[in-house]
């Protein structure tokens, strides 16, 4: 019998973006993420993973090559997933309603039941995308927040630990019901990091909203020869609070919540790898990325930029990101 370790895990998975239709052949993946304007769907296309967030005005592909050369895929029930043997990458969609939470809380509880029967219990990364997602349902309760009570009622029926909450983005487009995709791994080799300059989303009060936000701020994992952290969409929120007027605040409270996180988290200091920017105006777009890119050294190709919606509406950007220690090159 071999027992799998740290010591002989596979490392994570790490994203590249193209800009482009055409897709890096040379490499598989095991999940690809379309941001463009097209109608939401999952599927699995040559064995892989296959997302399409209506996104219009983005044009930017999201490509997550696997670690290993085993590719295993397939679908249960809604959920559609594909792995290397060690990451597993999930995806399902939720079409558009007036009433979401019900249906996120069935979503995430397959999700989680799926991601766990497969043998890939340590889900390492959560992306959430939410159409038209300051808006208010049917009852009056806005999107977010409607999303946010099922998301958190699927985690409590399955007594799921507040600090173990996987790192996560939720962010609004145009179009759409819900999206949800995740990373998860066979190994439990991750752990989470909070923000001391943040309270935890889940500990949120009740002022935004009948559950709090579930997500932690950042997840480590260590595998060896590519530890990797990645980051969840950190804005412009001290303690509980959105602060910060202009653009310009707004981006330097981002930048300083996420160097706190990255000092907060043990171990050799971090690069970012790649970035991902969300920006709410247009017109906003570029001041937001050169910043962030020339901040953290990242080229364009390497920090997509995406107009976007935050989840409150007085936010502005959101930026998320995976960086790795300097722990020497990858194997
Ligand atoms: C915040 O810090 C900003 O609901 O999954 C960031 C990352 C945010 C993830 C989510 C929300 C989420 O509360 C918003």
């Amino acid at each position: 019998m071999t027992t799998i370790t740290s010591e002989t895990a596979l490392p994570p998975v790490r994203p590249f973006y193209q800009t482009s239709e055409r897709r890096d052949e040379r490499r598989q993946m095991i999940g690809v993420v379309q941001y463009r304007a097209a109608e939401e769907g999952v599927k699995i296309a040559d064995g892989v993973v296959t997302v399409t967030v209506p996104s219009p005005g983005n044009s930017v592909t999201e490509c997550w090559p696997a670690e290993s050369g085993t590719i295993t895929s397939g679908v249960h029930g809604d959920v559609h997933w594909s792995h290397d043997q060690e990451n597993l990458f999930a995806a399902l969609s939720i079409p558009d309603s007036g009433a979401l939470g019900e249906k996120v809380r069935q979503a995430y509880a397959a999700l989680l039941t799926t991601t766990a029967d497969l043998g890939f219990p340590q889900i390492y990364r959560v992306w959430n995308y939410i159409g038209k997602i300051n808006d208010s349902n049917d009852a009056g309760l806005e999107r977010y927040r409607d999303f946010c009570r099922g998301r958190a009622d699927a985690f409590s029926d399955l007594a799921w630990a507040p600090h173990a909450l996987p790192s996560g983005t939720g962010i609004g487009f145009a179009e759409g019901g819900v999206t949800v995709f995740l990373l998860a791994r066979r190994t439990s080799d991750a752990a989470n990091v909070e923000n001391p300059l943040q309270m935890p989303a889940y500990e949120y009060p009740d002022t935004y909203g009948p559950r709090s936000p579930s997500f932690a701020r950042a997840t480590s994992v260590t595998a060896v020869g590519a530890p990797s952290l990645y980051i969840s969409g950190t804005a412009s929120i001290r303690g509980h609070r959105t602060i910060g007027n202009t653009l310009e605040e707004q981006i330097q409270v981002t930048m300083e919540n996420i160097d706190a996180l990255l000092a907060s988290s043990d171990g050799d200091p971090v690069r970012f790898e790649t970035l991902k920017i969300y920006v709410r105006h247009q017109e906003d777009m570029d001041t937001v990325a050169t910043a962030f890119r020339d901040r953290y050294k990242v080229t364009a190709h390497a920090a997509p930029v995406l107009r976007a919606d935050i989840c409150r509406s007085d936010l502005l950007l959101e930026v998320e990101g995976v960086a790795s220690r300097n722990d020497g090159p990858r194997p």
